[in-house]
């Protein structure tokens, strides 16, 4: 904004001064940094591999032990747009948690939400409020704000699982609590899988059980009933953005799991490659099962079994899977805050016949 007639350089540059000095800000210097045409995130596309992570999981049961103090084996992903933020995406924690045979990681609770996708070992358990959640790989694992969580494992393998959490989006409003639970085990107090034998089944539920808030009731997303559903969803119809998509949903309400973090799955069968688009809300992707590539405003991710990779708010990005091959995509979305608050939209991409070109190849670690 031009500075008017009337009034010297000198005394425009000392008005400018004093309203630094009084903590004030004129809008017309700034407003073109507010009100962007569209959002621009900090975070970038990345991905992290599963070759790189292994090992450096595995040390980490070398060289950490679980104690009071430091309760969880966690190494947390840093989003490279966002090394001054603890998270994979602005808003959401992804992670690998590495618990050994015999280990407890003690009980707390905690504001921020929490979701668990195993990827590696059997006999592993979370137990959610008194409820003993048995964990195999693909089960899908919630801890909804406030209940009390530990873990343990029962087998002779190490357990590996993936952590996807709310907290850099809770720490940004400031709403984050965390208390240690008093004694050094929760107490079991219902059967164990006892949300499973009232849900499982996401087609009924019992009749007099009230919704408990809104999280679902459902701690425990078996991989076999997942993997049934979107098989038999493959059979029928695809969605041209993430082909056999599903999302992992509320009984009570057929709605997200929880209000910050939703989950999704997705089967890529063999050969495909989706139309790209974007939309807000960010995405953390986990390879399940199999190999392929996505790209990701213009740049190619290669991934495989194990890699996480995220898509940033407002990407263009589409997914492929490699040629004779299907592959299933875990996924842990911030959409739920978006869809609440009235931010939420989406675009297909309409040039080149709804694919992007490719303009780099994947960054190397
Ligand atoms: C947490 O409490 C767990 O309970 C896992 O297993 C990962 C990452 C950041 C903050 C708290 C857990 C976490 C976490």
């Amino acid at each position: 904004m031009a500075i008017k007639q009337a009034v010297t350089v000198d005394e425009a540059t000392e008005y400018y001064q004093t309203l630094q000095r009084k903590h004030l800000v004129a809008l017309w210097n700034v407003q073109a940094n507010l009100l962007v045409k569209e959002p621009k995130s900090r975070a970038v596309p990345y991905l992290w591999r599963w070759d790189d992570l292994l090992p450096l999981i595995q040390r980490s049961g070398e060289l950490a032990s679980i104690t009071r103090g430091a309760e969880r084996r966690v190494l947390g992903l840093i989003n490279p747009g966002l090394p001054d933020r603890y998270g994979a995406t602005h808003t959401m924690w992804a992670g690998f948690q590495y618990l050994l045979p015999g280990e407890v990681a003690l009980a707390h609770r905690h504001s921020p939400s929490a979701i668990r996708f195993i990827v590696q070992g059997e006999g592993g358990f979370t137990t959610v409020d008194g409820d003993k959640c048995l964990m195999g790989p693909g089960d899908m694992i919630l801890t909804p704000p406030w209940t009390w969580h530990d873990h343990g494992n029962e087998s002779d393998e190490p357990m590996i699982w993936l952590d996807g959490l709310d907290l850099p989006m809770v720490a940004e409003l400031e709403g984050v609590f965390y208390e240690p639970f008093p004694k050094d085990a929760q107490p079991l107090g219902k059967p164990v899988g006892d949300s499973e034998r009232r849900y499982s089944v996401g087609q009924l539920r019992p009749t007099w059980q009230k919704s408990v808030g809104p999280f679902s009731p459902l701690l425990n997303y078996k991989w076999a009933r997942t993997e049934e559903a979107l098989r038999r969803l493959a059979t029928v119809e695809a969605d041209p953005f993430d082909d056999v998509a599903m999302e992992y949903i509320n009984p009570h309400t057929g709605g997200p799991i929880m209000p910050r973090l939703a989950c999704g799955i997705q089967l890529l069968r063999p050969g495909v490659r989706t139309r790209a688009h974007r939309h807000t809300g960010s995405v953390i992707y986990l390879a399940f099962e199999g190999s392929g590539y996505s790209v990701i405003d213009g740049q190619r991710f290669d991934w495989s079994k194990g890699d996480l990779f995220v898509v940033p708010t407002w990407a263009w990005h589409e997914h492929a899977s490699a040629d004779g091959q299907e592959a299933i995509l875990f996924s842990v979305q911030d959409k739920p805050v978006m869809e609440a608050l009235g931010l939420y939209r989406e675009q297909a991409y309409e040039a080149h016949g709804g694919r992007q070109p490719i303009s780099a190849g994947r960054i190397e670690l």
